[in-house]
């Protein structure tokens, strides 16, 4: 392999050389993509060919940044972090990049001298919905941060063929359909066909010994199918590029020559579409797993590839394999790629022949682990049966692993019931592999999102673990990237922002401190919320675009947008939705400002009552915005098909932000820092990163409610009687009752028996038990909405007080705590 040069004299060379940022450089560009990319002239082109053209316009502009990095990454041969994730969620890339690369209004200009309009093509692009929701959508915000700050840096997934399902509304259920986000052609990517690898799986293993009796272990597959990686370069702010890497499936050989001599046809190319199935769909279950083998598969499969790829890299810089740990880092966003631990040292033990304990070293030293959940449902747990069908050397490894280290425990002062706690294997039942046990085992560091949850982390899921290591515990509180959250979504207030405090808060969101004085300025007041009724009647068209449902822009809208769980309580808004209602229609009292009530969010497909709570908040939207005597004060509205493109207009329309998940159960939440950086209220209990956005803006500018973790854990403890709550409190009785009444369930009163009865009975996540503080905190809600001027106020102060919450504080965090990588800045 020879020796990489630097490339610095090609980029002199013509044409090379003026890939330029003028208006007119765009223009050609443009019309060079129309007409040599996709051979159209305008008169014939749809928006999808003027959007493609100008996408591959700016793709070109975003690979220049990349090799520059590139370049000088290799140059330094600076150590680096490989991000390994199961999902992304990007949202649309061509309005982040039109930003980063500084040409938004040029672009604008350019397209505009050909007659055509920037947000229309803006709008054609279908995002890549490769997530589920928050874990998904921190690791994008993540890549923003890391290209940004300069941190030499690839990451690595899965390109699923259908991302996450389209969700439609229908009779006030949710229907899912495929998301075939591919099929207008992505202009983001390229294959990289020499980038491929070969994953195996099933068959058996062989023991052998040579002369010397060293061991040798030879997996024999039963099949293997090939990984093809696709590359999409992910530009930060003025700055450097780097490589979101995902990775295909396909089969090793396209026929079965033997069946197809037979003349077989369909059996011979069966096994090509069975191999291509590991990348065809992403599992639409956020916080849950229900071990499904080809979910394993799909772990599996972007692991292999991926360490493959990283010792490619290592190896060739004319590295030894001994010193990966030096020069990589390798972060697990979650347990899903948690196979990477068994899967390196199958790697350097097996195919690299290190011995044993070189290769644990380097394994330790190599992963870190980052943990987004404490729900027992979601902390994955494969059978051992299945890992051995599917991975029978992974298993062996992770055996060894675990004896080796139970026998280092047992030397520690550790209860035998501890030590079986820490087992990485559970024999209570079916026996399952703990993978959060393998992944800390495995990592030199482990964190938490928040503060709050990294502390839970140590006190409960991983209590042993964290009184065996205790430095190897950590807490990286999560952030956005406020270039796409604030600056790309919501322009006017980013220029207002920006003409009063400068454009530093760009590259350094705690600068937005220098908003704090304005709060006192009224002129300012008035400009800030002119700015929010701009950005609420943008709102107000989309919701009238997607469910046909007027709102007048001056009420107070008040959102969740999130996915839907019991534990997250959009049920508990709903109970707040229908006293008011009840107040109204049976009190004949009206003593709530108008408001529209939005909610968004999907709900795993399989997951019961998710689904009947969404069909909960339709069905009181029914009845409510069809009644004359409420509808001019309340408005219910569920938005379809939550997205991070519907996202970026919900968040600047927001006025309040409802964070009401059960004190506990929220590792961090990242939407509410979303709403927060743009000016939206939050009433919120103390959950996640919702404590520390409250310490950070100030107690009195939150509305807080309901238990905190150690109450809840009380009341449990004593034990919690739901039916008691209710049967005390008059008006909590009255909405409760309401549920199964022929008013709201149009004759099927079995519609929400399930929801009312699980309230009455167990209601795990106390909405019973914090309904009166909410109904309560509320109250004061509506008291401060009349005083718009000290609304406004609090309102700017939230956004002043928001710089903690940038992800590029996170990066900071993550390469200061736990990778120790530097910044190189091209
Ligand atoms: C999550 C957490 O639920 C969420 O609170 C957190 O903000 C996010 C990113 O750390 O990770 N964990 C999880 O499994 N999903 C999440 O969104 C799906």
């Amino acid at each position: 392999m020879p020796k990489i040069k630097k490339t610095e004299n090609y980029f002199t060379q013509p044409g090379v050389a003026n890939i330029g940022l003028s208006k007119e450089d765009i223009k050609t560009s443009f019309l060079e993509k129309l007409f040599y990319s996709l051979g159209r002239i305008p008169v014939v082109a749809t928006k999808n060919d003027f959007y493609t053209s100008l996408a591959l316009t700016v793709r070109d502009r975003v690979f220049r940044k990349y090799v520059k990095s590139l370049e000088q990454y290799v140059e330094e041969d600076a150590r680096g972090v490989a991000y390994l994730s199961a999902e992304y969620l990007p949202g649309p890339h061509l309005g982040n990049n039109l930003l980063n690369l500084e040409i938004m209004e040029e672009t604008r200009e350019a397209l505009a001298e050909l007659n055509l309009n920037l947000d229309e093509i803006l709008n054609e692009e279908v995002e890549p919905g490769l997530g589920n929701g928050g874990l998904g959508r921190l690791a994008s915000c993540y890549m923003d941060s890391l290209a940004t700050l300069g941190i030499p840096s690839i990451a690595y997934g899965i390109r699923y063929e259908f991302g996450i399902f389209k969700q439609e509304i229908q009779d006030g259920w949710q229907i899912e359909s495929t998301d075939k986000w591919l099929h207008n052609r992505n202009p983001w990517e390229v294959i990289r066909p020499e980038i491929s690898f070969e994953v195996k799986f099933g068959g058996h293993t062989e023991h052998s010994r040579d002369q010397d009796n060293k061991l040798h272990i030879e997996w024999i597959p039963g099949t293997e199918i090939k990984g093809t990686a696709f590359d999409t370069p992910i530009l930060g702010y003025q700055s450097n590029a780097i490589i979101l890497r995902l990775w295909k499936a396909e089969a090793t050989e396209s026929f079965d020559f033997a069946a197809y001599n037979l003349g077989d046809y369909y059996r011979a190319v069966e096994k090509k579409m069975r191999s291509e199935n590991i990348t065809k769909v992403l599992y639409p279950n956020d916080e849950n797993l229900s071990g499904k083998e080809l979910r394993l598969k799909q772990q599996y499969f972007f692991v292999c590839c991926s360490l493959k790829d990283i010792i490619r890299l290592h190896l060739l810089q004319g590295r030894k394999l001994e010193t990966l740990h030096e020069k990589f880092t390798i972060q697990l966003n979650d347990t899903h790629p948690s196979i990477a631990v068994a899967e390196l040292m199958r790697l350097l033990v097996d195919v690299h022949q290190m011995g044993w304990e070189d290769a644990w070293k380097v394994t330790q030293n190599t992963f870190a682990y980052t943990n987004h959940t404490l729900l027992p449902e979601a902390l994955e747990k494969w059978p051992v049966n299945l890992l051995r069908n599917l991975l029978p050397r992974h298993l062996e490894i992770i055996y060894e692993i675990n004896s080796r280290f139970i026998t280092e425990i047992r030397e520690k002062d550790f209860s035998g019931e501890q030590i079986s706690r820490m087992f990485l294997i559970d024999d209570r039942g079916e026996p399952t592999v703990r993978m959060a046990h393998l992944a800390t085992v495995g990592s030199y560091k482990v964190n938490g999102v928040s503060a709050l949850h990294s502390g839970l982390l140590q006190e409960q899921v991983l209590k042993d673990f964290a009184q065996l290591w205790p430095k190897k515990f950590t807490n990286v509180t999560n952030g956005i990237t406020h270039r796409r959250f604030l600056a790309v979504s919501n322009p006017r207030l980013a220029a207002l922002i920006s003409e009063n405090i400068g454009k530093d808060w760009l590259t350094q969101l705690d600068k937005l401190k220098g908003l704090e004085p304005f709060a006192a300025n009224k002129d300012f007041r008035s400009k800030w919320m002119q700015v929010k009724l701009e950005n609420k009647k943008n709102l107000a068209t989309h919701i009238k675009e997607l469910t046909g449902i007027e709102i007048k822009p001056e009420m107070l809208l008040d959102i969740q947008v999130k996915r839907i769980h019991e534990y997250k309580r959009q049920h508990l808004k709903v109970l707040h939705i229908l006293s008011l209602y009840l107040q109204i229609k049976k009190d004949k009292q009206n003593t709530v400002p108008p408001t529209a009530f939005v909610f968004a969010g999907k709900a795993a497909p399989g997951y019961f009552m998710a689904k009947r709570i969404i069909k909960l908040i339709t069905s009181v939207g029914d009845l409510i915005n069809n009644d004359p005597e409420v509808n001019g004060t309340l408005k219910v509205i569920f938005l379809p098909n939550f997205s991070v493109k519907l996202a970026q207009h919900v968040y600047p329309g927001a006025d309040l932000s409802e964070q009401i998940s059960m004190a506990g159960k929220e590792a961090s939440g990242t939407g509410n820092m979303k709403f927060a950086l743009n000016g939206a209220l939050t009433v919120g209990t103390l959950d996640g990163a919702n404590v520390e956005i409250r310490e950070e803006v100030g107690e009195e500018n939150f509305f807080l409610f309901g238990l905190t973790t150690e109450e809840v854990a009380d009341k449990k403890k004593q034990g919690y009687h739901p039916y008691k709550i209710y049967s005390e409190n008059e008006n909590l009785k009255r909405v409760i009752d309401f549920l199964i009444s022929d008013e709201l369930t149009k004759g099927d009163p079995e519609l929400f028996r399930s929801v009312y009865d699980n309230l009455l009975n167990q209601d795990p996540y106390l909405l019973l038990e914090d309904y009166q503080s909410y109904v309560d905190q509320m109250e004061n809600v509506y008291k401060v909405w009349q005083d718009p001027e000290k609304w406004a106020q609090m309102s700017i102060l939230n956004v002043a007080n928001m710089g903690k919450f940038s992800s590029d504080r996170s990066i900071k965090d993550y390469c200061e705590k736990i990778w120790k990588v530097g910044a190189v800045k091209v």
